[in-house]
């Protein structure tokens, strides 16, 4: 678990997905660089979930083939300069990531093979993965994780340094999905400061996805948590409120004008009880609201009504916006199926830019 200091600004960013250019333009608007070399006390905090970007190709052509790669190259010099600066909290995509890794390991001991497994021993596990399980286990287990076959070891090292969660003494939690259920287990720093990843990988699917590890990486209101639970954890980990990504927050609309129980759109972030913000910086934003944080580590936060926008919530510059979700911008969206999930040919953003 990552510790933030008492003082200073702490910047926040979700779910890049490869998204390149949506990641320079927030490093540029915040002046990063140069306030860091000036000594400042700023942090950025992406909450995981860099890689594996063809679903975001599909609606932005300005994602390139291999960003997450060349965007985890950034992140990897970034950490390089400013280490103490530069915090790279885990998604699901990077567990899975990092998971199949493990399991091509496997599968090249039992055929004789080492070294880091190149495309054909990649497909050649895919083929046989898919020959055991099927076309459906395919899609659910491996297939959303295309990272593999452009990540190099200096990746897989990036992601395995990541931290589950990040705490300041504001009371802010940064975790990449929901807070744990209270039937699993302990949920104090303390705990939360011994469980790891490589002890999740090694537990049978089942525990796998009861563990508090995993479920900080995956969970989604209201379907695995309750607003009972999202309390009972701030309270066990001394936060007061909480941001994550992981949820493409169309979802949350349940019509045009409406969303589910428990839920409030707040300046284009998705309020939980008041008390968890889910956001999202480039994939999975609400159409037209690309969004980051800033926040003052120095001042206590207690509601979501506490982030005001121009100053805790700010824009991913425009110019930088995905054609498809500017396009669409006056239309409602309440189905996210239409909008994340089908692979559509979308005219190209180039001219937008
Ligand atoms: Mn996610």
């Amino acid at each position: 678990m990552l510790r933030l200091p008492a003082r200073g600004t702490a910047y926040v960013v979700s779910d890049l997905h490869g998204h390149l250019l949506d990641f320079r333009a927030i490093v540029d608007a915040i002046e990063l660089i140069p306030r860091l070399e000036a000594g400042e006390q700023v942090h950025l905090v992406l909450l995981g979930d860099a890689g594996d970007l063809e679903r975001h190709r599909w609606i932005d052509k300005r994602v390139s083939e291999d960003d997450d790669a060349r965007l985890f190259d950034l992140l990897i010099e970034l950490e390089r300069r400013f280490p103490a600066h530069v915090h790279y909290i885990e998604g699901n995509h990077d567990f899975h990531v990092l998971r199949i890794f493990e399991e091509l390991r496997s599968f090249q001991q039992t055929h004789g093979v080492s070294g880091h497994p190149d495309k054909t021993t990649i497909q050649g596990y895919f083929n046989e993965f898919t020959a055991e399980y099927g076309e459906a286990c395919f899609r659910v287990n491996l297939e959303p994780y295309d990272f593999v076959w452009r990540a190099r070891p200096r990746h897989l090292a990036y992601m395995a340094r990541s931290r589950l969660m990040a705490l300041a003494p504001n009371g802010l939690v940064c975790v990449h999905a929901g807070p744990g259920r209270r039937d699993s287990g302990r949920m104090a720093p303390v705990w939360l400061d011994r469980a790891f990843r490589e002890r999740c990988l090694r537990l049978v699917p089942e525990r796998m996805m009861a563990s508090l590890y995993y479920q900080l990486l995956n969970n989604r209101y209201p379907n695995d948590y309750s607003l009972d639970d999202l309390r009972a954890f701030l309270t066990a980990v001394g936060g007061s409120i909480m941001v994550s990504g992981h949820s493409p927050l169309p979802q949350f609309r349940a019509g045009p004008n409406a969303t589910i129980d428990g839920c409030a759109i707040h300046h284009g972030l998705i309020s939980i009880g008041g008390q968890q913000a889910v956001l999202g910086s480039s994939y999975g934003c609400l159409p037209g609201q690309k969004r980051f944080l800033a926040f003052d580590l120095a001042k206590p936060y207690t509601s979501i009504e506490d982030l005001v926008p121009g100053q805790e919530i700010l824009d991913v510059p425009k110019a930088h916006r995905p054609s498809i979700l500017d396009d669409s911008a006056e239309i409602e969206v309440p189905n996210m199926v239409e909008v994340f999930e089908l692979p559509q040919e979308t005219e190209s953003s180039e001219g937008r830019a």
